[in-house]
């Protein structure tokens, strides 16, 4: 049985191709700075936008027209399987990644609940023995049912916090099974909407003591998964405690954490948090924390957490950019954790995304390689930082000065030469580059 008959497997046909259900620009097999592009981008399919989520906003019902929507319950989650395992081999991406409700229906009881998900585990699994797609990650949905409204591990009920860490156990079991490379922690309903009623301090300790026991616990099954932070500023509470890299990282430096966690930097959580997505990817990169990417983008229009499929070559090319410079994802990879808009519920237009996102992030790749082989901007960063590497500057690069010091080296001083830092020269130079990439002829 097919899920998706009007759709074959989506092939490389280059730049020049006319067919809308081909990659134009990836091309899994071409070399990137000595590793296949598919190794470097290592795409990833999220479960819960593609197979789950039904078009339905704040003001409408859902939209999306699927081929197991007349189904329910298991026999809905398992049809979802058999059409997740059709459209990865179609679109030949290596990773996909799921929240714990999106594989399988919540029971009546943790227990059925964990006993479903038992159930499409093991389908999972057996798909998996013969796929190449594998598990990026995993992860626990502690943010729809009505009971986290306070919170999951930053509830003020101990009760659901020890719901909560059932679920977690739960989940790094069940990654440990399907041998998942990361285990993801968003923490969705992990903040406050008001001081009135909180105890902050109470609600982050909280927090840490709940990340240790999922080490300990990972430890002790011997699931060696990567564990990620997901950061995101606000939605669905008015502030969210992993707020941005910087935040999230001086929780983990504070409660002794920073060992046993990186990041996953999603765009659209970026952008939210009044920053670039490179900027998420660079402090996370510079302080060695750069563990995955959730690949979409936001609407400059549109103040919410839009998940819409990367499009835009800038973003894409600087996040290549930052990739590259930390010398690829590593066990993380490009996750879609994007969703087709309301209007595009075909079940074709599933595919029409994900080539988008692909085509989007090969381009920035092509583009980031060839600005980081030629050191475009690089060389100009180092000349513009020359001072620090000759007299005074080095001194002080080398713990060399005090401010006494530099006090003599100041009163001495003539007029300063400054040099102009040419942002206007090295966005045209972007461009120039970009330009290229797209227009040079295609590689097959
Ligand atoms: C929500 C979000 C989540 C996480 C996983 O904004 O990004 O889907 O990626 O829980
Ligand atoms: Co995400």
């Amino acid at each position: 049985m097919s899920y998706f008959q009007n759709v074959n497997k989506i092939m490389y046909e280059g730049p020049k191709s006319r067919n809308a259900l081909a990659f134009k620009y990836y091309n899994p097999e071409r070399m990137i700075n000595g590793q296949r592009m598919e190794e470097l981008m290592r795409f990833s399919v999220a479960y819960w936008h593609t197979f789950n989520a039904d078009g339905g906003d704040p003001f409408g019902a859902g939209t999306m027209r699927r081929p197991w929507n007349h189904l329910s319950g298991m026999d809905q989650a398992k049809a979802r399987v058999e059409a997740a395992f059709e459209l990865f081999e179609k679109l030949d991406v290596p990773f996909f990644a799921f929240h714990d409700v999106d594989i399988a229906p919540e029971g009546n009881t943790l227990k059925e609940s964990f006993d479903n998900t038992d159930v499409i585990v093991n389908m999972i699994k057996d798909y998996m023995k013969t796929s190449k797609t594998k598990l990026l990650w995993n992860t626990a949905n502690l943010f729809t049912n009505p009971r986290y409204v306070h919170g999951a591990a930053t509830s003020c009920n101990a009760d659901v916090f020890a719901y909560s860490a059932a679920k977690v156990k739960k989940g790094l079991e069940v990654g440990k099974e399907l041998g998942a490379e990361n285990y993801v922690f968003w923490g969705g309903r992990e903040g406050y909407d008001t001081l009135l009623n909180t105890n902050m301090k109470l609600e982050q300790d909280n927090l840490a003591r709940f990340f240790h026991m999922a080490v300990d616990y990972a430890k002790e099954i011997g699931f060696d998964a990567q564990f990620l932070i997901e950061p995101k500023p606000k939605e669905p509470t008015k502030h969210q405690y992993d707020f941005d890299v910087a935040t999230g990282l001086a929780f983990l430096q504070k409660y002794g954490l920073s060992d046993y966690f990186k990041f996953n930097i999603e765009a659209n959580h970026a952008t939210l948090a009044g920053h670039t997505f490179e900027h998420e990817l660079c402090v996370a990169r510079i302080n060695g924390m750069l563990g995955s990417v959730d690949a979409n983008q936001g609407d400059k229009l549109i103040g919410w957490d839009t998940d819409e499929f990367p499009t835009d070559l800038y973003a894409t090319t600087l996040a290549m950019y930052e990739i590259m410079k930390n010398g690829g994802l590593g066990r993380g990879g490009l996750n879609f954790d994007s969703k087709v808009r309301r209007a595009s519920f075909d079940p074709e237009d599933l595919f029409h995304a994900h080539i988008a996102g692909m085509d989007s992030f090969a381009i920035g790749a092509l583009v980031a390689n060839k600005l980081l082989e030629e050191r475009v901007f690089e060389s100009f960063i180092d000349e513009r930082y020359e001072s620090f590497t000759k007299g005074i500057g080095l001194d002080i690069v080398n713990g060399n000065v005090n401010f006494r010091t530099l006090e003599a080296h100041a009163l001495q001083l003539g007029e300063i030469e400054l040099q102009s830092g040419r942002e206007e020269r090295l966005k045209s130079l972007l461009n120039q580059y970009l330009l290229e990439v797209i227009t040079e002829p295609a590689t097959v």
